[in-house]
């Protein structure tokens, strides 16, 4: 007897099946339950939400910006962001991002002047 899957499985959706399976010689028959499990696997996160976008100027340096929330199947995961690129800003003289990566938060990493740059775009790296 061969077992072939025909659909995706999804260990958060359905972690086990019961076949019902009949043999039957002609004659004589029987049945007989098989469990297959599904095991957990990694799925990869799927969106990660930044909780607050909007920072007043001035602020001192190391101001939490907002925090990083993902959504992952898998319940006890824990996810790790860096900063992949940003938008570089010449901050006297020196071209460099606005903002940094600390755990779960964006920081501001100088002290921004909205005469200078009233928005920006950051590209976070989020894997678990
Ligand atoms: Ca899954
Ligand atoms: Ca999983
Ligand atoms: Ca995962």
């Amino acid at each position: 007897m061969r077992v072939k899957v025909v659909g995706g499985l999804n260990f958060e959706n359905i972690p086990s099946y019961t076949l019902n399976v009949q043999v039957s010689d002609g004659l004589l028959s029987n049945s007989a339950n098989i469990t297959i499990n599904v095991t957990d696997a990694n799925d990869g996160p799927t969106q990660a939400v930044l909780s607050n976008n909007v920072v007043d100027e001035n602020v001192p340096l190391g101001t939490i910006i907002g925090s990083f929330t993902t959504t992952d199947e898998d319940v006890n995961d824990t996810h790790t962001y860096e900063l992949q690129n940003s938008f570089d800003f010449d901050i006297n003289g020196v071209i460099r991002s606005p903002v940094v990566v600390v755990g779960n938060n964006l920081v501001t990493d100088v002290e921004i002047d909205f005469e200078q740059f009233s928005s920006f775009k950051v590209r976070i790296l989020l894997y678990n």
